[in-house]
């Protein structure tokens, strides 16, 4: 990257000193990881920068939710920064707060409302947090996807999972040990969600009709193309892959457990990662040396297109701003949707 960029980055880090905590995403690119503070998936990122209040500035290298939940879960004293406003989440914006809202009257009508219990990923608005929260749900991470859905049919009947069906679905079939056909899409483009009552009552898993833009791209053709190209190599992807991909491969796990899982691989094993492409290819050349063959699943998948806004011009611009005493792009959740959204992630944390 531009040397001037860096040394203006490197200037106004040192400038703001411990004033300012940069959080840089997995999926983030190595130009911005390089000034990040510290790295991880969307919630260890938002937990590292409640433990740091002595910063006032959180300047947030993800995506906005994300940015969001940082705010939810730092002191009001602690301002968070997006470096890039056009940073979203394609997945996140699939569900709105009128289309659940909407789904919740038909969930009602059916006469099932009361026995759902609402499961959001992290991987949301904070208003479908605060829904969540509302009506005695909880969030999930692809981490503790497994221990929420346990703990939400503890609490009622059936789960409406928000807004990834591939991580409801899987986490339903692979850990629950549910069939596919406990579990039914409700599409909010479609009135009454393209279910019927009956549908709605036979379900135990309603999944809202949203994915990944990336991780839904991986296909059952890449599992057996890369098979036939390297044999002998395991197949490890992300639970927003589709479920065929999901059963196809030999490991599944969050972004903190693939880094886990190459960590502890043994010196000449190969590994077809299906998940974003900046950090399968910092994987790769993190483990080149230690003789891990390391190669993304489909090499006709992109880039998160979103987590990429965030490039160095922007973060430069965003540190510099603070240095000169204005906060540019700050991401402030109002106090309402915070009070219930709050809600819902501390049961997460309290899940057993
Ligand atoms: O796919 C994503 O955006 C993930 C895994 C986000 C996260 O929770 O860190
Ligand atoms: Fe959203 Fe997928 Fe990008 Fe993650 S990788 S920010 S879920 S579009």
């Amino acid at each position: 990257s531009d040397p001037g960029l860096v040394a203006r980055a490197r200037a106004a880090k040192e400038a703001l000193g411990d004033r300012v905590f940069v959080l840089g995403h997995h999926y983030q690119r190595d130009e911005v990881i390089a000034f990040a503070d510290v790295t991880g998936d969307s919630f260890k990122l938002a937990k590292d920068a409640a433990a740091r209040p002595q910063a006032e500035y959180i300047v947030f290298c993800g995506v906005h939710f994300m940015a969001e939940s940082a705010d939810i879960l730092t002191a009001d004293t602690q301002q968070v920064v997006l470096p890039d406003l056009a940073a979203g989440c394609s997945m996140a914006d699939m569900a709105t707060a009128e289309q659940v809202a909407e789904c919740w009257d038909v969930l009602t009508e059916a006469g099932v409302a009361g026995t759902t219990v609402p499961v959001s990923y992290m991987n949301s608005s904070a208003d479908i947090k605060a829904f969540t929260g509302r009506h005695g749900g909880t969030i999930c991470t692809s981490s503790n996807a497994r221990r929420a859905l346990d703990w939400a049919f503890s609490q009622g009947e059936k789960v409406l999972f928000l807004p990834d069906q591939h991580l409801g679905r899987n986490t339903a079939v692979r850990d629950l040990g549910m069939s596919l056909d406990d579990c039914v899409v409700y599409n909010p483009h479609k009135p009454g969600g393209g279910l019927t009552p009956q549908q709605l009552r036979d379900a135990k898993m309603i999944l809202w009709r949203g994915h990944c833009s990336v991780h839904g791209r991986f296909s059952l053709d890449s599992v057996d193309e890369v098979r036939a190209r390297i044999p002998g190599v395991n197949v490890l992807v992300h639970p927003e892959c589709k479920h065929e991909v999901v059963a196809a491969a030999d490991h599944v796990g969050s972004t903190e457990h693939i880094i886990k899982t190459l960590e502890a691989a043994p010196a000449g094993s190969s590994w077809a990662v299906g998940t974003e492409l900046n950090l399968v290819r910092r994987l790769a050349n993190r483990f080149a040396e230690q003789d891990k063959q390391i190669v993304f699943l489909d090499r006709t998948v992109c880039f998160c297109s979103t987590m990429n806004r965030i490039d160095l011009p922007h973060l430069v611009w965003a540190l510099e701003s603070l240095v000169d005493g204005r906060v540019v792009n700050r991401i402030q959740v109002d106090a309402e949707t915070e009070k219930y959204a709050k809600l819902a992630l501390e049961r997460m944390l309290a899940l057993p």
